[in-house]
């Protein structure tokens, strides 16, 4: 039976008796002593293995290799201050073994986990098991880390948690980029965004969030899209206008960041994370002064154009760099014809939205803005996007009934961790990503299965 976690195991405890369980990470073998180190949930520690202290449960430990699983008793000693290791909580010790058990086999490693140079396509063929390696639990955690921070920050400000469906009737943010579903009698589709419901929910609770996958349609495999991929989403009522929602977004940004760098500081540091610059109040311009500006410095001229394409993204993400200070910035104002039906226009210049991209370092990772709350402005807005209001009956509920001027933003979870980490594409940094060439394993040619069978 475990009485200590490899990570509880400290110099405190140097002369006690401990059972761990866990998986082998790695073997070494002088002579017949053979040194294991055991990873669990906690944390990784080193076991010497001797022949006459294993007596019979010598033999177990003659057949493991990596990612077996085993369940050792032993003592806790002291090591040399030679080898001490100094990465690790429990580097001041290692377990003396006695006794010894396998849990689970494992069989030889196709891959050496350790192994940087892993390309894109074998990594994601093998995810059940290059997810174990060090660096992807790292970043993984820290992931989770920051959905913890998102969900910890909002349930501050007094916002309530709700559950998005998956499956809905009407495509959120315009028609393109949707997954039909065929089996239902309804006409239905995959959910872009709960864009409809956290509208909806605000009627409710006035302020929400909700954390869940979205399905995109995309036509082609980039670095930065995903079929599916898990929305961050917030809404809130009571708003005077988009600022509102820029200035939560930061503070909550700032609690993310805080949040990471008390709770998984090792593992970023496995990372090339380097904290964000996020001044009190991050920039923001316009969508046509950004324009402005590139065609000044540049020379391009997209000043009609109705958004940035990815390389005037990463242009203005190193302007607010070296000129603000900032490795994030708004750019507000989109065109109303270009922004979704929802979206509040600027009734000072209505050619122009209340709405704001989020960019960090260079690279779009929310979208959000002030939303239309009345009823018939709403409506409007769907006919002169040539949409039936009769297809949005439900969702209009929610607006005949009294909703309070309001907001909100969708945040890509797998965008912000990859920006963070400094990873440049986005599979990376998603747990089990799906484009069009693959649903966990790829679609792959003859001659790569041959290969690998
Ligand atoms: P939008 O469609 O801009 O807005 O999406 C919001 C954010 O989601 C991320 N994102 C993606 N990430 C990976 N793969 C994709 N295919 C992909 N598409 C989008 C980006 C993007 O900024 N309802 C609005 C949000 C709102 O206004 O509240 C919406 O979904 O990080």
């Amino acid at each position: 039976m475990r009485t200590h976690t490899c990570g509880e195991l400290n110099k405190n405890i140097v002369g006690q008796e401990v059972t761990i369980v866990g998986w082998v990470q790695t073997r070494r073998d002088l002579g017949k002593i053979v040194f294991l180190d055991i990873r669990d949930r906690a944390g990784l520690v080193q076991v010497v293995c001797v022949p006459v202290d294993l007596g019979a449960d010598y033999e177990f430990v003659k057949e493991v290799h990596g990612e077996f699983v085993v369940e050792i008793s032993g003592v806790v000693n002291q090591r040399g201050p030679k080898n001490v290791n100094s990465n690790l909580a429990s580097g001041e010790v290692e377990v003396l073994a006695k006794g010894f058990k396998i849990l689970a086999k494992a069989e030889p490693l196709p891959l050496d986990l350790t192994d940087e140079k892993i390309g894109l396509d074998v990594h994601l063929d093998y995810l059940p098991l290059t997810l174990r390696a060090e660096k992807y639990r790292a970043l993984f955690k820290i992931q989770a880390g920051i959905v913890r921070g998102f969900r910890d920050y909002l349930l501050g400000q007094d916002f309530t948690e709700f559950q998005a469906p998956k499956i809905v009737a009407a495509a959120a943010e315009g028609g393109a980029g949707v997954f039909e579903v065929k089996y239902l009698k309804n006409k239905a589709t995959l959910a872009q965004s709960p864009q409809l419901y956290k509208q909806i929910m605000v009627g409710v609770f006035e302020r929400v969030f909700c954390i869940g996958n979205v399905f995109r349609a995309e036509e082609h495999a980039t670095t930065r899209h995903l079929n599916e991929y898990t929305s961050l989403d917030l809404e809130f009522g009571m708003i005077q206008d988009h600022h509102d929602v820029m200035n939560l977004e930061t503070e909550l940004l700032r609690y993310i960041l805080n949040y990471l760098e008390q709770t998984v500081a090792r593992e970023l540091k496995l990372w090339n994370y380097l904290r964000p610059e996020l001044p009190d109040r991050i920039p923001f311009l316009k969508l046509r002064e950004v324009q402005a500006l590139i065609k000044k410095e540049t020379g391009v001229d997209h000043t009609n154009e109705p958004d940035l394409d990815p390389g005037e993204e990463k242009w203005i993400g190193e302007y607010a760099k070296r000129e603000l200070h900032s490795d994030f910035i708004f750019v507000t104002h989109y065109p109303t014809a270009k922004r979704p039906m929802y979206t509040y226009v600027d009734k000072e210049d209505p050619e122009f939205t209340k709405s704001f991209d989020l960019l960090f370092r260079g690279m779009e990772i929310t979208s959000g803005g002030q939303r239309f709350n009345d009823y018939q402005e709403l409506v409007a807005s769907m006919k002169n996007k040539s949409l039936n209001p009769d297809d949005f009956q439900f969702y209009l509920e929610a607006f005949k009934y009294g909703l309070p001027p309001e907001g909100g933003l969708g945040l890509g979870l797998e965008r912000l961790t990859a920006k963070l980490l400094d990873i440049d594409n986005i599979k990376y940094a998603t747990l089990f990503p799906r484009d069009l060439n693959r649903i966990d394993l790829q679609i792959s040619p003859p001659e790569y299965k041959q290969k690998k069978d």
